[in-house]
């Protein structure tokens, strides 16, 4: 009999273990977020910022970007973008305890500002957006150094009224036409 129905993730060159890889990413992203909220309610954290409801997206995007290549610019709900950039269940807890192994900034910045060298997750700063222009900032070094490299960067909807956004869209049209 014909076969009704396609895997469209094969189409994708997606084996059933990388399935496996980026559901697993989604629930543990959902399971640290849920233990947060509860360490939170608890009085033992002072700060959560849920990633729930965007797991999926993150891992979409996160898989089909290169490791140990591309560079990565996320906000701060992005916690399965960096989970599978390298960051641990363990690093995201010492970061909400504020601890000085907290590899992000050793406890010093509000969980949820990301950075890993190592990981190539370019550092955030507090206000909404900048991270635009500095992924095409990234992008314009890797261009200039000749370095075949993609950077990622993601905001929240509200952020895209913001002057970094449309400068960044600019800049990158301008780069791109050179
Ligand atoms: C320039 C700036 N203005 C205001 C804030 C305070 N602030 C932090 S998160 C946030 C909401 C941003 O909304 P959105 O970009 O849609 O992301 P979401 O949190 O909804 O995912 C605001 C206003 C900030 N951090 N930076």
């Amino acid at each position: 009999m014909e076969q009704m129905t396609v895997n469209s993730y094969e189409e994708l060159g997606l084996t059933k273990q990388d399935l496996g890889a980026m559901y697993e990413t989604m629930v543990r992203a959902r399971k640290i977020d849920e233990r947060m909220w509860k360490l939170n309610r608890a009085g033992k954290i002072p700060f959560v910022v849920s990633c729930q409801g965007q797991e999926a997206a993150q891992v979409g995007a996160a898989f089909a970007l290169e490791k140990g290549t591309d560079y990565i610019l996320p906000y701060y709900r992005d916690v399965a973008v960096v989970l599978h950039f390298g960051q641990t269940a363990r690093d995201l807890m010492l970061s909400a305890f504020a601890k000085a192994e907290d590899p992000n900034s050793g406890g010093r910045q509000m969980p949820g500002h990301f950075g890993s060298k190592q990981h190539r997750i370019v550092t955030g700063s507090s206000p909404v957006t900048t991270q635009v222009p500095h992924a095409v900032g990234v992008a314009l070094a890797a261009k200039l150094k000749k370095e075949e490299l993609v950077t990622f960067v993601s905001f929240g909807e509200g952020s895209s009224n913001q002057g970094d956004f449309h400068e960044a869209r600019t800049s990158r049209v301008c780069i791109s036409c050179q």
